[in-house]
């Protein structure tokens, strides 16, 4: 771009706008008056106004994840940064490329300790990719460019500028350079595709873990064919960062889980471990049982070296793009394979329609459906149930959220997007979503919580003209429920539905198995209970209430073919009744 006579705030807007940047998230204070002035001059940059730091980077988060483009935030100095690091450990994890920004003090006035100071880089940098404060006017455009080339380099993540006010408030002659991106197509070569190729057609007993680079590279086709060509069982990476792999394929089984013991069980029955583009088993809580059973040969392909033989050994560990290595692996693969080898895979894959995921699924839906067509003739309802009470007793409450689920999973629209954040029930929601497409279904990736009501957001924003549903626990409703106000003033075609059982289940749950003790302090909240009707209203999102299995499907039909935003919040069996 030519050199012109400009502000650095304008530069600053000129060079994202050139990066592709069509979205910046923030929430303003003084400290980001220089950006919110110059934004007029932007049409092509739509300012989304979140109601609280942590909520401006998930929208953010959900964007990049649901879109694979760069986002930008500017944040509001220490106080700002401070709400929002939660949500940058989330966006971390989910490698979002964003460029997070936050507006500072005029260059030297920090020195007296104003109101609001403190040096940021050193707060944002364990979290980010590269984290630096910008001294010069002359420096903006290269430091831009250089921001966005490192969040986009996979494996990509956040970065942090900090801006300080005169350095956007000055005016100089600028040139605004040219957009980089480094490109990371590659794929094993020579010696290491022929190791590979080896090792994958020996395998007696393979099995694929399927990672959140698959949905992101677009590698879903390559991955069910490496699959079919090994007779190789397939489950899902433990974290959810996205879609990993089509449900309904034959070799699909499921979730590995973060469960130490049932990974291992699990795993016992195999003689290789391929991890195409995920975490090698990335768990949350400690158990002593180590979750990879000894003698499993490890295969780890991924762009994210860091992950690559990070816990354990790992006979070939090959920094590369998962899509690029899969299409030479099935070419060199099909070279390969014995007559012998061919037939194994082949029984191998029959054997799986017994026992796949799909395969379960239908059991599953088959007993939901005769409860169902049983409750429909009243065979169900709760008793005394008074239908005007604002608050209903907790007997009335009595959804299962495993019927809860297939009902959700059998309305949500064909396209829609899926974002999950209900620690209990959501482990139900993957025994039942058809998940076909790269992108199309997220969980939390951190482990925050705090993501899924605002990431589903930013998902809506990237995806005009589909619907998102957000499912979304009571508790982690209200890490981030102001960002219903965001979905209302956007309209957005959001629906969110809150999976309501009154309390923290999860903890109380592991409270039982870890601790052996259901004393439950501080994980219920039922006195007084939330009205999510009333609060879903204060900000703007029309709302029903279910209470009954047999409005799921109605209700939930209905909801998603609206337009707009909306909120259905269902009372499920809290399992402590
Ligand atoms: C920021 C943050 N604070 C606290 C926690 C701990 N935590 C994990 S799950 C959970 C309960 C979530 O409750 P809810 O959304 O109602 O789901 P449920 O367990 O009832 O299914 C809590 C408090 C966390 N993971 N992240």
């Amino acid at each position: 771009m030519a050199v012109q006579r400009m502000t650095g705030r304008d530069a600053f807007l000129a060079v994202l706008a050139d990066e592709g940047v069509t979205h910046l998230f923030g929430n303003p204070g003084t400290t980001e008056l220089p950006v919110m002035e110059a934004l007029a001059h932007f049409p092509q940059i739509r300012y989304v106004l979140g109601l609280q730091e942590s909520l401006v980077v998930a929208m953010a988060d959900g964007f990049s994840r649901a879109s694979g483009q760069l986002s930008a935030v500017n944040l509001h100095c220490m106080p700002g940064l401070g709400h929002a690091m939660g949500a940058i450990y989330a966006a971390k994890f989910s490698g979002s490329p964003m460029i997070i920004t936050a507006g500072q003090y005029e260059i030297g006035h920090g020195l007296q300790e104003p109101l609001l100071y403190e040096p940021l880089v050193p707060i944002a940098q364990p979290l980010v990719k590269w984290s630096f404060e910008i001294h010069r006017i002359q420096d903006i455009a290269r430091v831009l460019r250089r921001a966005a080339k490192i969040a986009t380099t996979p494996p990509c993540g956040p970065v942090f500028l900090s801006l300080p006010g005169s350095v956007l408030d000055e005016e100089a002659e600028i040139d605004l350079m040219a957009s980089t991106r480094v490109r990371a197509e590659v794929a094993p070569v020579g010696r290491s595709l022929l190791e590979l190729v080896d090792v994958l057609a020996r395998a007696e007993r393979p099995v694929i873990l399927a990672g959140r680079e698959l949905a992101e590279q677009d590698a879903f086709g390559p991955a069910c064919e490496l699959a079919s060509m090994l007779g190789a069982a397939v489950y899902l990476e433990s974290v959810p960062y996205n879609s990993r792999f089509p449900v309904e394929h034959v070799c699909h089984m499921g979730d590995i889980t973060r469960n130490q013991k049932k990974v291992r069980e699990t795993l016992a029955a195999y003689d290789v471990l391929i991890c195409l583009g995920g975490d090698l088993l990335r768990m949350s809580a400690y158990s002593a049982v180590d979750p990879l059973p000894e003698g499993i040969k490890l295969v780890h392909i991924s762009e994210r070296d860091w992950e690559l033989g990070k816990n354990y050994h790992t006979a070939l560990a090959i920094r590369a793009h998962v899509k690029s290595s899969l299409e030479q692996i099935i070419a060199a693969l099909a070279l390969r394979l014995s007559d012998a080898q061919r037939k194994a895979a082949s029984l191998r894959l029959s054997a799986f329609e017994r026992v796949n995921w799909q395969a379960r699924r239908a059991d599953a839906a088959a007993a939901i459906e005769s409860f169902l067509a049983e409750a429909s003739q009243g065979q169900h309802q709760p008793a005394d149930v008074n239908k005007e009470a604002k608050v209903q007793p907790e007997s009335a409450a009595l959804i299962d959220p495993k019927v809860m689920m297939y009902v959700l999973s059998e309305t949500v629209p064909d396209d829609a997007l899926v974002v999950e954040e209900a620690p209990t029930t959501a482990a139900f929601l993957h025994q039942f979503l058809k998940v076909r497409r790269p992108l199309q279904a997220f969980g939390l990736s951190s482990g925050g919580l705090g993501f899924g009501l605002p990431g589903a957001i930013g998902m809506a924003l990237a995806n005009p003209g589909r619907r998102v549903v957000a499912l979304i626990g009571d508790g982690s409703a209200m890490y981030a429920i102001q960002g219903l106000w965001t979905a209302a003033h956007l309209r957005l075609a959001v629906s969110f539905v809150i999976a309501n059982n009154r309390s923290y289940r999860i903890i109380k749950d592991r409270l039982i198995a870890m601790r052996d003790s259901d004393h439950f302090i501080g994980m219920d909240f039922k006195d007084p209970a939330f009205d999510f009707s009333a609060i879903a209203a204060g900000m703007g999102v029309e709302a029903i209430c279910i209470r009954e299995a047999g409005d799921l499907a109605s209700e939930f039909s209905r909801a998603f073919g609206k337009p707009g935003p909306n909120l259905i919040d269902v009372h499920i069996s809290s399992g402590y009744e």
